[in-house]
């Protein structure tokens, strides 16, 4: 019998010598980690071969010997690492802080004091129930961290994008988690609100019931992280440098204003785009779009909190701006995508406790729950007490004190001095770094009223009402707005089995708004049940538009950062192709063209053009306005594709803006389309129509609560 005859190891891979490998695999040559380009095992030794296992022969038993296999496979075994228990999908960029005017009067923090002054940060956006394999854009809170990499130590804002959470004492939050988390026993839904145990446990603590509304609202559903805020959510404090405080809500002001997705559009980008969100963070900066925030801050002291309706320490309220202007500080660039998925952004660890001098915490009981969660958290995550020293955490200052050791430890601190005091140089003196009362963080002393001292397991009676701002919310909102919560309240709760949980949901929705709640009993097809007692009679407030994103103060009616998709096939015109790109990319907006090939297409005169994106994998979901530039025969051929029938279709039922020539008739008839002001031309008027969407067409398209 004739052996077969093993390939011999490959020597040098950028010789043009066929081997049996190269016919497999591109093999790049040089690598990244070896200065001379080779690759190298962990310990340094070269590797010769890393396409074949150590054999007994060419088809004989591997050998336990090859300890470039063992350290190759072992490593890959451990590469992933718990991913975080909340906030596990996320997308994270670099870039910085830049202070408009010193801020010095009400507070010391260093990166507060300088006007013009750039502090890096890193800001990771996340969703909170999904694991971190989830999609992108389900109907969830977003998370919003920033880390402030200051002079005087790092500084982490953990805020979310919505100002107020779902409960008032720490103590509640993992029941919170469990309940919106997929369900114990079976495993699903994955990264969805819309299932029972979430609605059981809500509808049991009325509490929650503001939050929801935000929940439901569209303020879940953004259309990218560079168009939505971002909130501090709790009261902190300012110090300034005679130790005055001023207590100081946070908020993140987005530059190209707010503006949200449809659900159903949400649901079929899940399906189209997965990563829709992180891919759109990137493309944004990759184009040097870089997405953009101001730093607000509402400002007010003591008697003002004496004074408001609210408590100032309850995180399920707000300070309304109308009340409280919030005062714009500085700005937030992102400019740089991470290199290394997970070495920064999965490794990234916040903490609201990182803070520094100049800010402090108040008795907010849900934030000093907060101070000890994360901390305790990062080391299930991260598997050791020196995590602060991977890079993406490393202060950006100098760190010096006397811990050591611990797994992985990275440093290696000289000398025998390792406590303090001590007296083990020669001439007596403290060895190593020393407490500095002057510059340290000292803790701002509680005012007497803060507490009396006694140990209660008690809420404030201040905290009791928790209808009068959920009420607030929804009446504040555009009444496209309030159709989208009241039908995002009938799909949650269609999917919610129990029948006495939609009950209870729906009596604590009386208390809202008795027109809110009918909508959703009509919507259920289920009697409205009476109101849930209340501890406090909700109260009518007067309106504040600075919630509403649709007609709202931080709406923006323009085509920068949006994407405008045109359509081309055989026979389109080159010239009218080139016209709406020109005009997009004037109006600072991007266009991607969309062909049935991603090849392209043959135009008119018989020229080829590619195309950015494939008709069937580039939805019009993915973009926020549609121009279609067709000729006749091929928009009657189009007209018998499901996907450009849908693509146009969708445009319409999104609301959005359709720029079509004449030839794009039997296709735009075909899916629906009714001539109104968002469908035009290809001229100036697209241009202007494509900044929006069209609320008025919504009554056509879709039945509402
Ligand atoms: Fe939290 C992560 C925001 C309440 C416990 N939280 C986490 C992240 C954000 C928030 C944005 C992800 C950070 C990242 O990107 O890595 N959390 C909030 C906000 C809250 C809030 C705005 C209320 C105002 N969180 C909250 C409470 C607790 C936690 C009350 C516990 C008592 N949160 C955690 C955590 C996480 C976390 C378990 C998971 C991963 C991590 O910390 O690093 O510690």
């Amino acid at each position: 019998m004739a052996t077969k005859k093993g390939t011999p190891p490959p020597k040098d891979y950028s010789s043009d010598r066929g081997n049996a490998d190269e016919l497999h695999q591109h093999v790049p040559t040089r690598g990244p980690h070896d200065p001379e380009g080779h690759l190298t095992t962990n310990q340094g030794i070269r590797v010769s071969d890393n396409q074949n296992q150590l054999k007994s022969g060419p088809r004989g038993a591997v050998l336990l010997e090859d300890f470039v296999l063992r350290e190759k496979i072992f490593h890959f075994d451990h590469e992933r690492i718990p991913e975080r228990i909340v906030h596990a999908r996320g997308s994270a960029a670099h870039g910085y802080f830049e202070l408009y005017k010193s801020q010095a009067a009400i507070t010391k923090a260093d990166l507060f004091q300088r006007a013009g002054e750039r502090t890096p940060v890193f800001v990771r956006f996340s969703t909170v129930a999904g694991g971190a394999g989830s999609v992108d854009t389900p109907r969830d809170v977003r998370g919003f961290a920033v880390k402030f990499y200051t002079k005087e130590g790092n500084w982490d804002l953990v805020g979310n994008n919505i100002p107020v959470f779902f409960i008032q004492d720490a103590i509640k939050f993992p029941d919170l988690i469990h309940s919106v988390k997929m369900e114990a026993d079976k495993g699903y839904p994955q990264a969805a609100s819309a299932h029972d145990t979430f609605w059981d446990f809500i509808s049991l603590m009325p509490e929650s019931t503001h939050m929801v509304m935000w929940a439901m609202s569209d303020r879940t559903i953004p259309r990218s992280f560079a168009t939505m805020e971002g909130f501090g959510v709790h009261t902190f404090r300012f110090v300034n440098a005679k130790g005055k405080s001023t207590f100081v809500k946070f908020h993140w002001k987005p530059k190209l204003g707010l503006q949200s997705t449809l659900w159903d559009e949400a649901v079929k980008i899940a399906g189209a785009d997965p990563d829709f969100q992180r891919r759109d963070l990137f493309e944004r900066i990759d184009t040097g779009n870089f997405p953009e925030w101001e730093l607000g801050v509402q400002t007010f002291d003591e008697e003002f909190a004496e004074s408001f309706d609210f408590d100032v320490l309850d995180p399920t309220k707000i300070i309304p701006e109308e009340v409280i202007p919030v005062k714009m500080i500085g700005r937030m660039v992102l400019d740089r995508y991470p290199d290394n998925f997970f070495a920064e952004t999965e490794q990234v660890a916040y903490c609201p406790a990182n803070i520094v001098p100049g800010v402090d915490f108040t008795n907010d009981p849900l934030l000093q729950g907060r101070l000890f969660s994360y901390l305790d958290t990062q080391k299930s995550r991260l598997g050791s007490v020196n995590f602060h020293q991977i890079p993406i955490n490393a202060a950006k200052c100098p760190v010096m004190n006397f811990q050591r050791d611990g797994m992985m430890q990275m440093l290696q601190p000289k000398g025998r001095a390792n406590y303090e005091p001590n007296s083990l140089n020669e001439a007596g003196e403290i060895t190593g770094p020393r407490e500095c009362p002057e510059t340290g963080f000292t803790t701002f002393e509680e005012a007497e009223r803060e507490s009396d001292g006694s140990k209660l397991r008690i809420r404030a009676e201040s905290f009791a009402d928790h209808y009068s701002q959920a009420r607030l919310f929804f009446r504040s909102l555009h009444e496209a707005e309030q159709a989208h919560l009241a039908s995002a309240l009938v799909f949650e709760l269609s999917k919610v089995g129990l029948a006495h949980i939609r009950n209870r949901v729906m009596s604590n929705l009386v208390n809202v708004d008795a027109s809110l709640a009918q909508r959703v009993a009509d919507g259920l097809a289920m009697p409205l049940p009476k109101a849930s007692p209340a501890a406090v009679k909700p109260r009518d407030l007067d309106p504040s538009p600075a919630l509403r994103i649709i007609e709202g103060p931080r709406q923006r009616k323009t085509l920068e950062g949006r994407c405008v998709g045109i359509l081309f096939a055989d026979g389109s015109d080159l010239a009218e192709i080139n016209a709406v790109k020109a005009a997009v990319e004037a109006a600072k907006g991007k266009p991607v063209l969309i062909s049935p090939k991603v090849g392209g297409a043959k135009l008119k005169g018989g020229k080829m053009l590619a195309a950015d994106g494939q008709l069937a994998g580039t939805p019009s979901v993915t973009v926020d306005a549609i121009a279609l530039v067709l000729a006749p025969a091929a928009a009657e051929m189009l007209a018998k594709d499901g996907a450009a029938v849908q693509f146009v279709m969708d445009a319409f039922g999104h609301l959005k803006a359709i720029g079509a020539t004449d030839g794009a008739k039997a296709l735009m008839d075909k899916a629906g389309v009714e001539k109104d002001k968002g469908v035009t031309g290809l001229g100036p008027d697209f241009i202007k129509a494509a900044g929006m969407r069209f609320w008025d067409r919504e009554p056509k398209v879709r039945m509402l609560a």
